[in-house]
């Protein structure tokens, strides 16, 4: 009886050491994640694209593999979309995505005249296609563009 309270008092007590332990990790964890979110925005290539019947501009947009991307989208002339792919072209579409966004989605309503923030960051090198997703009139299935991940 004595050993098995010996050990459950042991186990507590290794268990308050974690805990206690684990606690300073915590904070300073945090601080770390928002001082490199903090560089993160400091340092995100920022690029302005623009959507319109039927095209983005600039329809092609390079950035180099591991930076973190800021895109501001804007639609002018009526609501667009845009989704972009998660995997290169001619990659398995399972696993780690080639591109992680601050938001859990990769597909975004671009109201008109409204500004909108989608920021990445680039992974993995290749293309990612993207398109519309909000249909917008007879041209909306070739309203295409690419993001390339360059090494
Ligand atoms: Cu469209």
């Amino acid at each position: 009886m004595k050993a098995v309270l010996g050990t459950t008092i042991g186990v507590v007590a290794l268990l308050l050491a974690g805990s206690v332990a684990s606690q300073p990790q915590n904070p300073s964890r945090a601080i770390s994640a928002q001082d490199s979110a903090a560089v993160g925005q400091a340092t995100a290539k920022v690029i302005e694209v623009t959507a319109r019947k039927y095209e983005y501009a600039p329809s092609e947009i390079h950035v180099k593999k591991g930076a973190r991307v800021r895109l501001k989208v804007r639609a002018l002339d009526r609501t667009h979309g845009m989704k972009i792919n998660l995997y290169p072209e001619g990659a398995a579409e399972d696993g780690q995505p080639g591109l992680r966004f601050t938001e859990p989605q990769n597909n975004w309503k671009l109201e008109k005249n409204q500004e909108r923030v989608i920021e990445f960051v680039a992974e993995r090198e290749g293309t990612y296609p993207l398109k519309c997703s909000v249909f917008c009139g007879l041209g909306h299935g070739g309203m295409k563009g690419k993001l390339v991940v360059e090494e």
